[in-house]
């Protein structure tokens, strides 16, 4: 029976996640921990813990079948791997910075600079495209203290919610790149790997398409079962029971997250009471 391989960060900020969305997926790995390798007891699934950087690299090799790995460094690496599946999760972006009094106007403000930045082959990727001539500089780690100490007049480095910049006396000016977690494949993938990722992908859409969206329960009186039944379309259509209560239902439906406290006021108008709004584990179409 074969096993599909998966890498992902030993210790970072894409860690927890990657090892919750395999745990959600209903794949028990157990050992995690110092080791540098784990296998499901109940899935044909066995995780490799590596250093991110080091992800792109294993799975264009086919040492890793499969990588999880954030959409920045996948790019900046530039190996040959497919992209399997966007996961929603370590959204950041790749900005650039400069010194607070640093009169930006535009981009062309960046002609004859130097860069320094973590990610050359992205940053000149760039500039070539905005037709920029800046001096990059590569440094592998704490990017946002290089104007600070003089190694640099900018700096190109992920943000997240911009304290860093702040507090290094930076502002952003031009958002380079936007990146996300991305679950990454080895292009020759055996015909039995890719079942088993075919499984595994079902799994991981069944658990997202759940995260979005939300059970709701309620009880209405009959003449308003109609236009409530309009505001909850359902996964096919909502279900209506009578109550005990002459004149009145229950109605199960599920609602999406984005829209909820819309539907919520709308439903309430629509004479709804008692209004249970229940998380839901998976949704199997
Ligand atoms: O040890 P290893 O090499 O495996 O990890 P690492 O230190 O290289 O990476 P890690 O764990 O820091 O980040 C892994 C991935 O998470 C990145 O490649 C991004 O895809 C994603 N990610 C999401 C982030 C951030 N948010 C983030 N905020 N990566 C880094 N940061 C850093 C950023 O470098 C800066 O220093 O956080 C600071 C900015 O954060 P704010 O919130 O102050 O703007
Ligand atoms: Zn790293």
């Amino acid at each position: 029976m074969e096993v599909l391989r998966i890498a992902i960060q030993k210790s970072g900020r894409l860690s927890e996640d990657s090892l919750k969305l395999i745990k959600e997926c209903g794949i028990e790995v157990s050992s995690v921990g110092a080791q540098l390798k784990a296998t499901a007891s109940n899935f044909p699934v066995e995780i490799l813990f590596l250093r991110d950087d080091d992800i792109p690299g294993y799975v264009a090799d086919g040492v890793s079948d499969l990588g999880i790995v954030g959409e920045n460094v996948s790019v900046e690496k530039n190996k040959k791997v497919d992209e399997i599946k966007r996961l929603g999760f370590s959204k950041c972006r790749l900005s650039i910075g400069v010194p607070k009094a640093f009169e930006y106007k535009s981009i062309n403000s960046l002609n004859g600079l130097s860069i320094a930045t973590s990610y050359p082959n992205i940053l000149s990727a760039y500039l070539d495209k905005q037709k920029v001539k800046a001096d990059i500089h590569e440094i592998s780690g704490s990017v946002e203290i290089a104007p600070g100490i003089g190694l640099a007049d900018a700096i190109c480095d992920i943000v997240s919610s911009g304290s860093t910049l702040i507090s290094n006396g930076l502002k952003e000016v031009e958002i380079v790149f936007k990146s996300e977690a991305l679950m990454i494949g080895y292009p020759g993938l055996s015909a039995g790997k890719k079942l088993i990722l075919a499984e595994l992908l079902f799994r991981i859409e069944s658990v997202n398409n759940a995260k979005n969206t939300k059970y709701i329960m309620l009880n209405a009186p009959n003449d308003s079962i109609q236009t409530i039944i309009a505001l909850l379309p359902g996964v096919k259509s909502p279900s209506v029971m009578p109550l005990v209560e002459a004149g009145w239902s229950s109605i199960h439906s599920v609602v999406k997250e984005n829209d909820f406290w819309e539907i919520i006021g709308k439903l309430r108008e629509a004479g709804a009471e008692g209004i249970l709004v229940l998380p839901i584990e998976k949704i199997i179409k």
